[in-house]
């Protein structure tokens, strides 16, 4: 059933309806799973014209920072900035959310703007664990531009590859590759990547850092798309290079659009979120039953204490869930 008021006020443009239906998405109470399908479902014929865009890397790199100058630089053209971002350190500290609202202090008065962040506890992958849903939300909501920002922990970068159009790598001039986890597969995963805080004296560093890396690149394999990601320099506090990302991503999602690749590369990405939700699914029901609820625990201790191999506790418990005659939700 669908919560009808909360999607009128969605679609007319109410921020703190927007805000609601993406807790509502966020709730994994088996109660919610039928009012959350039928929001997803109101949605999707509303979407599907924004552009979607990943910013990834570590901790302090500056993403919130440069997110704050390149929301604000597109809603100058004319555009509504939807900004969905993990906060890695609010498990942690508990309050670290409102830190990042006030490091996007320019954004967040702005009337175009939405800003959500999610705590990252429970989530996996370096993004939430309903983001591709609060896509939906933002763009039935009538934001043409949706910002992601990402953990950025190694490997999970990867996975914002599956929900959004276009990947921005933000990298820290000097910091040392092998802290930023500035493995191949990340590269391979960015349509851009820039150098952060190019100002005072970090510029000098950041052109180092940009020619180091430029022979580098040449050597990746290309990505779907043809290419190779471009370097940039930026700084969100004297605001060098905010333009010309912002310019370099309407460039690339026009020729991604023109060429047909987006389209190939979003009808790639329905197949995965089918394979996300099924995924979520299963285990929802797995964890449901109630011979996993009696047993798992046991089982689990038993990993625990080195007395069964996870293997073997896998088995037993999928052998229980398989031969149980509980109802299935
Ligand atoms: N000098 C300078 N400092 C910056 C810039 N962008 C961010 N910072 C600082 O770097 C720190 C981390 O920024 P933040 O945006 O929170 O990084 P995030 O963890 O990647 O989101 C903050 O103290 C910012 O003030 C920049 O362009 N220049
Ligand atoms: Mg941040």
């Amino acid at each position: 059933m669908l919560d009808g008021d909360l999607f009128e006020g969605l679609r007319n443009g109410d921020r703190a309806a927007l805000g609601k239906a993406i807790t509502l998405i966020e709730s994994d109470r088996a109660v919610d799973a039928s009012r959350i399908h039928a929001l997803v479902e109101a949605c999707l014929p509303f979407g599907g014209k924004a552009m979607r865009i990943g910013i990834t890397g570590i901790p302090g790199v500056g993403k919130s920072t440069l997110i704050d100058a390149l929301g604000s630089w597109m809603i100058e053209k004319g555009h509504r900035v939807a900004v969905l971002a993990i906060d890695p350190s609010s498990e942690r500290s508990g309050g670290s959310i409102l830190g990042d609202k006030t490091r996007m202090e320019r954004l967040s008065v702005r009337p175009e703007a939405f800003i959500r962040p999610t705590p990252a506890a429970g989530n996996t992958g370096g993004i939430a664990r309903r983001t591709r849903e609060a896509i939906a939300l933002c763009e039935a909501a009538g934001y043409d531009r949706i910002l992601v920002e990402t953990v950025g922990t190694g490997q999970n970068e990867l996975e914002v590859d599956h929900i959004t159009d276009l990947n921005v790598l933000l990298l820290i001039a000097g910091a040392g590759d092998e802290l930023q986890g500035i493995k191949r597969g990340i590269m391979e995963a960015a349509d851009m990547i820039a150098f952060t805080k190019a100002d005072g004296a970090g510029r000098e560093r950041a052109e180092h850092a940009r020619r180091d890396l430029q022979g580098a690149i040449s050597l990746l394999p290309p990505r779907g798309s043809g290419r190779r990601p471009d370097l940039l320099l930026t700084s969100a506090t004297s605001g060098e290079g905010v333009d010309a990302l912002g310019e370099a991503l309407n460039d690339l999602f026009e020729s991604d659009r023109a060429s047909g690749y987006l389209d190939v590369k979003r009808r790639d990405q329905l197949v995965h979120w089918l394979d996300r939700t099924i995924d979520r699914g299963l285990r929802r029901v797995f964890d449901q039953d109630p011979r996993i609820i009696d047993r798992s625990p046991d089982i689990r201790d038993a990993v625990r204490n080195g007395t069964k191999s996870p293997f073997a506790a896998a088995e037993e418990l999928l052998r229980l869930f398989r031969t149980s005659g509980a109802p299935r939700p």
